[in-house]
């Protein structure tokens, strides 16, 4: 299914009044809002392909229809999204669950939706039909030479499908670790999953950047190997300029301060990115901002200084993906939601004051400084978003749109009700 741009204006044309009071009224407001919007347009964010179904819990899964049943679907769900919103212009692939047939066909299919193939993911957490050696008890980290050299082999295949793609980089996530005390030796465990990483890090093309997601727990309930951001950092330092520390918000310890993990990754050169998302307990993959909004504003609030200080382009020298999983809800309307807070959240730290700030630190006026912060957060800078949307030729209601042309309806029409997603 593909929207047709005149959809799109007849539907802007029936809120703009409503909207240019609002956006005039936050103008007021905001000193450097031309430069602001110019972020806002760059600011592209990846879209998992693995996100495109409904999700579910090992308890059960309720299928909503019209899921993609093939890579190119799943391009043409992502075309959606963009078409929509204007800033998810990248998927991010999973092999083996997308395995293209004709590279040059999907190439294609890509660039008519304007769309460009982010970060490349392995999987060595699940062991695939006629699988020689299983991956039952890890696999880069693996007590068995063979079976850390099936998992090496296998990223290196990603790559080389990246690179047919013009991806840039490889997302290494690994489920390795153990689940009862004993049951391995940690050094050893890592000093194998280095050496893997080696061997596959020497495949990297010059221009690719590894990036090396950790999480504390699960599938691993003990240990895991890569199992905070000490340790992916470890594993990056090691390896060499292009590996990098990749942050999924949902993968750390309850309460844990991500804003100064990501300031220190930055500090030391070795954020390479992101996987939105938002958690109330562990992993949970629900829509970014949907829990914990400040939290999110406060990374930003990290990366847009971290950034500034280090004279990084905002909009490409970092990985930004998301990350999510929908159960409820519908996933093309749930990632819609995931984009539009994450531009929120850039945005209330685009506006907020750094020179005030920066002096009510150096002064230790800690009431003025969290005023600063919270005067930025609590600013409705939805108008600038939509503002942003509108001038790269999106809806200023990507879901009320997306509802009014009933697309999920058409979905179902075009594919079936059941239809399964490949992935998780
Ligand atoms: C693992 O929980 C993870 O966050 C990794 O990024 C995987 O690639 C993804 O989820 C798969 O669902
Ligand atoms: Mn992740
Ligand atoms: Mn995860």
């Amino acid at each position: 299914m593909k929207l047709k741009d005149n959809l799109i204006a007849e539907h802007n044309q029936r809120s703009i009044d409503l909207h240019r009071s609002k956006f005039e009224f936050l103008k007021t407001q905001i000193i450097d809002f031309e430069s602001i919007i110019s972020k806002l347009i760059d600011f592209q964010i990846a879209i998992p392909s693995w996100a495109l179904g409904n999700g579910g819990t090992r308890f059960g899964r309720f299928p909503g229809g019209g899921e993609p049943r093939n890579l190119e679907e799943k391009i043409e769900d992502v075309g959606l999204i963009h078409k929509l919103n204007q800033s998810g212009n990248a998927i991010s692939l999973h092999i083996p669950w997308d395995i293209p047939k004709d590279y040059q066909a999907i190439r294609d299919l890509a660039k008519e939706h304007g769309l460009r193939f982010d970060a490349m993911n392995s999987n060595t957490f699940q062991d695939q039909k006629g699988q020689e050696e299983s991956y039952k008890y890890g696999s880069l980290q693996h007590v068995d030479p063979a079976v850390r050299k099936q998992a090496i082999d296998h990223n290196i295949e990603v790559i080389k499908h990246g690179i047919e793609l013009g991806s840039k980089s490889l997302t290494v996530w690994l489920a390795d670790g153990s689940c009862f005390p004993g049951q391995l030796n940690f050094r050893t465990a890592f000093q194998n999953t280095l050496a893997s990483l080696r061997e596959i890090y020497a495949s990297l093309p010059e221009d690719w950047k590894m990036f090396i997601e950790y999480k504390a727990y699960e599938p691993n309930f003990y240990s895991t190997t890569v199992g905070d951001w000490g340790q992916s950092l470890l594993y990056a330092s090691k390896l060499g300029p292009k590996a990098f520390t990749l942050v999924d918000l949902g993968h750390h310890l309850p309460n844990a301060n991500i804003e100064q993990i990501v300031s220190l990754l930055l500090m030391e050169g070795k954020l390479g990115g992101f996987h939105f998302n938002d958690s109330k307990y562990g992993d949970d993959d629900l829509t970014a901002g949907s829990i914990k909004p400040y939290q999110l504003f406060l990374i930003f609030n990290e990366l847009i200084e971290g950034m500034n200080d280090r004279k990084m382009n905002h909009a490409n020298d970092l990985g930004w993906m998301i990350d999510a999983s929908h159960n409820v809800k519908d996933p093309l309307e749930d990632l819609l939601q995931s984009v539009e807070a994450i531009m929120i959240a850039y945005t209330q730290a685009l506006i907020v004051d750094r020179a005030a700030l920066k002096e009510a630190q150096l002064k230790n006026d800690v009431a003025r400084a969290q005023e600063i912060l919270q005067d930025s957060f609590r600013t409705d800078v939805r108008p600038l978003v939509a503002e942003a949307r509108l001038r790269a030729g999106g809806a200023l209601d990507p879901i009320g749109l997306f509802r009014k042309l009933e697309v999920r309806q058409e979905l179902i029409k075009e594919r079936g009700f059941e239809t399964v997603a490949t992935g998780l």
